[in-house]
């Protein structure tokens, strides 16, 4: 069952982010980035534990009384202390993880996991009494046996928690294992699922989509995919994959502001947008040989599974490049007012082809050719 209906984003910027090698945020980037993300419409907005240092509380106290129209939720171990800490937040929402494989039992916590189900039957009833949304995670949970995960999910879902957190915290998993482990637990329990996956192995976006498809109902994101190591699902990347597969799903998200927020987080942690992005990279939408881009003069379906403008972006047509075409010399001249045909194309299109071969030549230089071409034709 999905309680909502529909994809539900769970937005981890504020505590997984914080975990990425370059982030350090202060107090006025969480607000900044926590205002960012309500525009742009995430679900949920996880911060960091109030039990991990006193500027830590403070910042989740008022991010959680800001008033945003996302939930705001504190990620806590199962410990009654945090707990306490969690409810004095003020936070909506409150986000329970425990290790469940058999590597963080033993090196990590070093809990059995009848000590785990007692922990979680201490710390989540007050939590649930007190009219916190709850999630309980199974961290690891890939590398957990599917008889034990059953076991905790069932066990949660009757202590009475909102929803069940599967999370492939070393990013090891494969798309058809998502499947299989998502489709399992949701035959077994009727409350929400939340998926988390890390990047490790590279399905991270492949991965949170086969939850979704699977039955997940909230997946976890980070603007850019920052995170422990290099990260879990981007924003971008869900939103790409959404857009492809069913664009109804991501509607109601300010997709015109996905651009500005990855730029505000990359500020933040003075790390640039990286070129494989999905959506905002700088290179997204640039097209470059001559093949290509004399097809999306023809029809811009041709090389394009995302519409740019969707996202506030604008498709490139690169010119100043040794693979450029005709067609696209003719178009971009045209562009500039200036009628480029016959020899004075031939000629202009060869000699920057030439030009470009050492170093890009400037929008003026481009200009200043395709004009000398065109005055003597
Ligand atoms: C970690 C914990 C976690 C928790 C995910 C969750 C993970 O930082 O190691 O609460 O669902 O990946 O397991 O991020
Ligand atoms: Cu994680």
């Amino acid at each position: 069952m999905n309680t909502a209906g529909y994809l539900q984003v769970v937005d981890c910027t504020l505590r997984e982010g914080e975990q990425f090698a370059n982030a350090s945020f202060d107090t006025d980037d969480r607000v900044r980035i926590a205002k960012a993300l309500d525009a742009f419409g995430v679900d949920v907005i996880e911060v960091t534990s109030p039990a991990a240092s006193k500027r830590a509380a403070e910042d989740a106290s008022q991010i959680a009384s800001l008033g945003l129209r996302a939930d705001v939720a504190v990620h806590i171990r199962c410990h009654p202390g945090d707990a306490e800490l969690a409810l004095e937040s003020g936070a909506d929402a409150i986000h329970v993880a425990y290790g469940t494989s058999s590597q963080l039992k033993k090196h990590s916590h070093g809990k059995s996991l009848n000590e785990i189900l007692a922990a979680a039957t201490d710390v989540l009833p007050p939590l649930v009494a007190a009219g916190k949304t709850v999630r309980f995670s199974c961290e690891d949970a890939f590398r957990t046996s599917s008889r034990d995960v059953v076991r905790v999910a069932q066990a949660v879902e009757e202590l009475g928690v909102h929803r069940v957190g599967l999370a492939d915290t070393v990013g090891a998993a494969s798309p058809t294992q998502v499947t299989e482990r998502v489709s399992l637990v949701r035959r077994v329990i009727d409350c929400d699922i939340e998926f988390h996956g890390h990047n490790d192995g590279g399905c991270a976006i492949a991965n949170l989509w086969s939850a979704y498809l699977a039955g997940a109902t909230h997946l976890d994101v980070t603007v850019l995919g920052i995170g422990e190591r290099n990260g879990i699902c981007p924003l971008g990347g869900l939103m790409a994959r959404a857009f492809i597969d069913e664009p109804s799903a991501i509607e109601r998200f300010a997709l015109d502001q996905l651009t500005s927020l990855d730029e505000l987080v990359s500020q933040a942690i003075d790390t640039p947008i990286p070129f494989s992005a999905c959506i905002t990279s700088p290179t997204a939408f640039a097209h470059k040989a001559g093949l290509h881009t004399n097809a999306m003069l023809r029809d811009p379906s041709t090389y394009e599974s995302i519409d740019p403008k969707r996202f506030g972006r604008d498709r490139d047509l690169l010119v100043a490049h040794p693979l450029v075409g005709r067609n696209l010399v003719r178009q971009r001249a045209h562009e500039l007012g200036l009628d480029l045909r016959g020899e004075a194309l031939n000629g202009a299109t060869a000699e920057l082809k030439a030009l470009a071969q050492n170093s890009t030549p400037s929008t003026e230089a481009v200009r200043e050719l395709f004009e000398r071409h065109a005055r003597h034709q």
